[in-house]
């Protein structure tokens, strides 16, 4: 049998050799340097590069669990269903997302650019570094994939068929479980809290049913709302930057859902840029620069997200009905509000959940730990619990604010 006719699990030296023989990448003379570059929590990425020529390639390869815990069973159909959606992103969004040069069912594995000039933007973030075109980029990604894919826009047939082509059920239950439901009531024992938050953890979230009332209808929405094409996973460890480039990458979990559930994302992911820098930077000059672009930029993404959306809806609407006066405002204050949910629901999981983020676990000293965490989950409940009516960059801003106060710093 041939060397790669079968599935296996690629060590880089493999995926080097892949390179070079399935994908003919490389001639033959390459002297080819390979590491395995993922620290995400599902594929093994590697990236292999001709230290002749600078030539290099990216290969992302899924196994049949996730790296973060073999508990997660995980269809090797993710993979296809990352590179369909690449390809389907870049046409709609030209320039703000990798260019895909092939996929193999076999190897479950898909090549694509390489992106190394650019920096994952959570740790850019962490590094104080600021992407003035984000906000301008990511909006564009959003409004663009968001409304382009949804009944609004496209032949209801063609919609359907793409919500079965992008049938997505291992990594929607992820999701499902461990976004919506163990946040609120850790079922799978699988919870991470931070111990001296673990008391607020249990009275705030797990003890409060007027908010896991609020968390289980947006969790219907999530499984019954097939409203577009959504990427389903935009947290800035998703996210490519340069200061005048943004890439979105890592769609695997895309599926048809709601279109609020990537704003969210971005949304909720800026406020923990903020709260990292609000809490671990020096009181001083550089801090007040730092956040205050965070903030700004935060307030942009959804200002520039909704003068966006509507302007497409008025140039790209088919579908007749939609037309109607009072429609495009009736379905916009839907995703803002949904926008709101899910802000505050990725708040919470990346807290207390098992996929958590380094905004939150660098923060070395305890007291700010709890601190940050404790101004966080505030925030969320907020967002979750009062989402009809957060609805725009300043409404975000306020409740920031007014979360920060509740919680201040205890400088002198
Ligand atoms: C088991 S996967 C955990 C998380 O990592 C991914 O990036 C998604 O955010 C998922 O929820
Ligand atoms: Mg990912």
């Amino acid at each position: 049998m041939a060397r790669f006719d079968a599935y296996f699990l690629m060590k880089p030296a493999d995926a080097a050799e892949y390179a070079k023989e399935k994908l003919a990448f490389f001639d033959d003379g390459a002297d080819l340097q390979f590491t395995e570059i993922g620290d995400g929590n599902l594929n093994f990425i590697f990236r292999i590069v001709d230290r002749r020529g600078g030539r290099s390639v990216v290969i992302k390869q899924a196994g049949h669990t996730a790296r973060i815990s073999d508990q997660f069973k995980l269809s090797l159909d993710r993979n296809r269903i990352e590179y369909d959606i690449l390809k389907l992103e870049r046409e709609l969004a030209p320039g703000l997302v990798p260019e895909v040069y092939g996929y193999d069912p076999i190897m479950s594995c898909c090549a694509m650019e390489d992106l190394s000039d650019h920096a994952i933007m959570r740790r850019g973030l962490l590094e104080r570094r600021r992407y003035p075109l984000f906000a301008e980029h990511i909006t564009t990604f959003m409004a663009n994939t968001l409304l382009l894919t949804s009944d609004a826009v496209l032949d209801h047939k063609r919609k359907k068929a793409l919500v079965g082509d992008f049938i997505n059920p291992d990594l929607c239950e992820i999701t499902e479980d461990l976004v919506y439901t163990e946040p609120f009531d850790d079922l799978k024992a699988r919870n991470l809290p931070f111990g001296p938050n673990l008391e607020f953890i249990q009275r705030e979230l797990y003890g409060d049913e007027a908010l896991r009332l609020e968390t289980a209808k947006l969790k219907f929405d999530f499984l019954t709302n097939a409203q577009c094409l959504v990427h389903g996973d935009l947290h800035t460890g998703s996210i490519f930057v340069l200061p005048d480039s943004t890439k979105v990458i890592d769609p695997e979990f895309a599926f048809y859902g709601p279109a609020g559930y990537d704003v969210g994302n971005v949304v909720a992911n800026l406020v923990f840029a903020w709260v990292n820098a609000d809490t671990t930077m020096p009181a001083g000059r550089e801090r007040d620069a730092f956040s205050g672009w965070v903030a700004r930029t935060l307030e942009e993404v959804v200002d520039l997200f909704k003068a966006k959306w509507r302007k497409l809806w008025d140039e790209k609407v088919t579908e007749p009905v939609a037309r109607y006066p009072g429609f495009a405002e009736w379905y916009l204050d839907g995703v803002l509000r949904d926008t709101a949910g899910v802000t505050g629901l990725e708040l919470c999981r990346r807290i207390v959940g098992i996929a958590q983020v380094k905004d939150i676990t660098s923060i070395a000293d305890p007291a700010k730990r709890v601190r940050a965490e404790r101004l966080c989950l505030t925030l969320a409940k907020r967002c979750i619990l009062e989402r009809g009516q957060v609805r725009s960059g300043r409404d975000y801003l306020d409740l920031l604010g007014w979360a920060a106060a509740r919680y201040p710093r205890g400088e002198a």
